[in-house]
């Protein structure tokens, strides 16, 4: 009740904001949010600067005709685009289909939340599907060019799971990937080490330490993990670790790390909460302490983000229902970050 509440709330707010026709920040981003892509659904904006450039990598939103669940199954996605601007406020292109379902051997269906990365004269598009048993795995597929197309590995990453891969090139070169996803993601499934498919949602346990994301060192060739993976470990102002009942505060999926200043910092979707949180240590493994949420419920159920630094600024790209109405039919936005002097996150108001 509390989340639907809040929905509504957010709902409101956004109608009262659309009606006056938005805010003017500045003159580096745009008089207000508009969606950057008006003739496809995109949504989990992944965005990247390569060679000065700024690269989205988004999910591709279709309609399925798949009705809604808690697992998600009405988000079936089949195929990637990647869409590039020269400036934030500048043209969007789009570079066509990035990487099909059908070219992935080992793909059944729905393809979520990408990212990619640059290494090795290569580009590397990660993406989660899941597998033709229903599980998912993260896969990854190559290219020499950041727009693709990407030609993908045969197999999925050894050891993965789970859902929403973000990866991270740290200062010193070392790339890590963090990822998972609660409920339709799956990540409960795996909180023994062994796949059970009976966990729908979460483990039912509120007061137990909430389910962690994952953080995974990657190998140089980037195609496989270097280590077993752990736990983004969430701790609270105390030391203590952010309760499966706190779903105001817990891990829900929809990681992204950046690092400002020499400290890192963890941002998540809350999920049934829908907010946007984060959390900073001084490590790229953790443990982080909870700081608080930077941005308020979009339209929309899901909440998903990446943060970028471009020309000395730093923008948050995600993703609303404006154009559709339908939770499953998102749009991709822009807006400028704002820190306070501590590097603290300003609260952004949809
Ligand atoms: O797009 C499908 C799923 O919705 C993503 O993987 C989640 O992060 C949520 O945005």
């Amino acid at each position: 009740m509390i989340s639907y509440n809040r929905k509504l709330i957010s709902i409101l707010a956004w109608a009262s904001f659309s009606a006056v026709g938005g805010v003017c920040q500045n003159t580096t981003t745009p008089a207000s949010p508009k969606p950057l892509v008006t003739d496809l659904y995109t949504a989990d904006p992944s965005a990247h600067v390569f060679n000065g450039k700024i690269y989205i990598y988004p999910s591709h939103d279709i309609e399925a005709n798949v009705p809604q669940d808690d697992e998600g199954g009405h988000f079936d996605m089949r195929d990637y685009h990647v869409y590039s601007m020269d400036k934030i406020d500048g043209k969007v292109t789009d570079h066509g289909v990035a990487l099909d379902i059908k070219d992935v051997p080992w793909a059944g269906r729905q393809m979520w939340a990408p990212d990619a990365a640059y290494k090795n004269d290569t580009y590397y598009l990660y993406f989660p599907v899941k597998d033709k048993q229903d599980v998912f795995r993260i896969g990854v597929a190559t290219s020499k060019s950041p727009t693709g197309p990407f030609k993908a590995e045969p197999a999925p990453i050894p050891g993965s799971f789970s859902i929403d891969p973000a990866v991270f090139t740290d200062t010193d070169g070392t790339t890590y990937m963090y990822f998972g996803g609660i409920w339709g993601g799956q990540l409960q499934r795996w909180h023994t080490g062994e796949y059970n498919a009976s966990l729908k949602t979460d483990l039912g346990k509120d007061n137990e330490p909430a389910l962690s994301a994952k953080v995974v060192r990657m190998s140089n060739d980037m195609l496989t993990f270097a280590e077993p993976v752990r736990d983004v470990q969430i701790l609270d102002k105390n030391g203590k670790p952010l309760l499966a009942g706190d779903h105001d505060r817990r891990f829900f999926e929809g990681a992204w790390m950046h690092k400002y200043q020499g400290r890192y910092y963890f941002s998540y979707s809350t999920g049934d909460t829908h907010f946007l949180a984060y959390a900073t240590s001084d490590s790229p493994y953790g443990p982080f302490t909870y700081q608080g949420t930077f941005m308020e419920p979009v339209t929309g159920w899901t909440t998903h983000h990446s943060i970028i630094e471009f020309k000395g600024r730093w923008y948050i790209f995600y993703h609303d229902v404006e154009r559709s109405g339908k939770t499953h039919l998102r749009n991709i936005k822009v807006w400028e970050l704002k820190r306070k002097p501590d590097g603290s996150l300003e609260l952004i108001k949809p």
